[in-house]
């Protein structure tokens, strides 16, 4: 049998669901590839698969339940009729955006994407701007466009929406696209929708901000599962439980609705690499008298003069000193900066 190419659409387990020639296959991963690779397989990836069982006819009244191969994969599409396949090989990435949870471990969040929408809540759950910056410097570093999403807006007051506005205009300034938006009040969407357009896109923030909820609304019939956020602590309560590649209305693009984010990990990163995230900052850092300063308190350090002069935003280098200082600390990267 010929292979076929295909899109991976969701990793569920040991299996996973391919879009190929018009239809979803499930399949698995070959274990010589897997060992070979010694990686994941991750949504997004483009593969090769060989289709190895058409779904049964269906027939009702004989054996009901007795064909359901690899019901394991997934609560939502376990009772389809898939074909079923096995990937043969795995295309090489054309990016990817990592997430490094500790020194030895990536996880790839979604493979070939060209943007990532940061989404958060400017209330409920709390509202955080050191989780944007964060994964700005991992956008930075994959080679990836980060666009921020501001959601919930419905939920802010006037004053309040000032200081998010102001917020957006520093990361504007930056050259960051921002938008502000409600999924609720079905603000901002549209031009959300265009955003997506001609492109494959991944959604990612912490649990609870409302990512499946703008899906839904960009999307109609889509139904993503949705969750309130709970009220004992004011956290998400991790209801996309996998990441998904879901195809536009518009028929010009995908996004990838993924599951929420406790943190952003950069264990790769030496605290000399972290100023490469922050633009602003490494724009200035030419200035600065030592050719390694970072920035903490070292003379004739240009970046602490932008600061005072207010060229700088406060918060972002407040960013980027906790992530140098973090990095500092970590026993991991002692020991790889003593290897190298
Ligand atoms: N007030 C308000 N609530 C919203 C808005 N968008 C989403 N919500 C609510 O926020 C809660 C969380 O929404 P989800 O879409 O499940 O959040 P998520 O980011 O997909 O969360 P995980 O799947 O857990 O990562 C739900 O109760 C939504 O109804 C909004 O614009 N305004
Ligand atoms: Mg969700
Ligand atoms: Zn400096």
């Amino acid at each position: 049998m010929a292979r076929q190419q295909g899109t991976v659409i969701k990793v569920v387990g040991g299996k996973s669901l391919v879009a190929s020639e018009g239809r979803v296959v499930r399949c698995d991963l070959r274990a010589r590839i897997h060992r070979k690779l010694g990686k994941r397989l991750a949504v997004g990836d483009e593969v090769e698969l060989l289709i190895t069982e058409e779904p049964a006819p269906q027939e009702p009244s004989e054996a009901p339940g007795d064909e359901a191969p690899g019901d394991e994969a997934s609560d939502e599409e376990g009772d389809e009729q898939l074909p079923e396949g096995v990937i043969e090989k795995i295309l090489p990435r054309r990016s990817a955006l990592r997430r490094v949870r500790d020194f030895k471990r990536d996880q790839i969040v979604c493979a070939n994407v060209d943007r990532v929408f940061v989404v958060t809540a400017v209330l409920d759950p709390p509202y955080k701007r050191n989780f944007i910056d964060r994964v700005i410097v991992g956008c930075e570093r994959d080679g990836l466009e980060p666009f921020l999403v501001f959601n919930k807006v419905d939920l802010a007051d006037d004053a309040y929406a000032e200081l998010i506005a102001a917020d957006v205009r520093v990361y504007t300034e930056i050259g960051y696209p921002a938008l502000c938006v409600s999924a609720s009040a079905g603000f901002g969407t549209d031009q959300l929708a265009e955003a997506f357009r001609g492109r494959i896109s991944a959604v990612v923030g912490p649990s609870g901000v409302g990512k499946s909820t703008l899906l839904n609304e960009i999307c109609p019939g889509l139904n993503l599962r949705t969750g309130a956020v709970s009220e004992h602590d004011g956290r998400g309560r991790h209801t996309t439980t996998a990441a998904e590649l879901i195809p536009l209305p518009s028929g010009d693009g995908y996004v990838v609705d993924t599951p929420g984010l406790r943190g952003f990990g950069l264990w790769d990163l030496a605290p000399g690499d972290v100023a490469r995230g922050f633009r602003e900052i490494s724009e200035v850092a030419a200035g600065c008298k030592f050719r390694n300063c970072l920035h903490k308190s070292e003379p004739s350090c240009a970046v602490r003069l932008a600061l005072e002069e207010g060229e700088v935003d406060e918060e972002r280098f407040e960013s980027y000193l906790r992530l140098v200082e973090e990095l500092e600390s970590a026993p991991e990267h002692r020991q790889a900066s003593r290897r190298r």
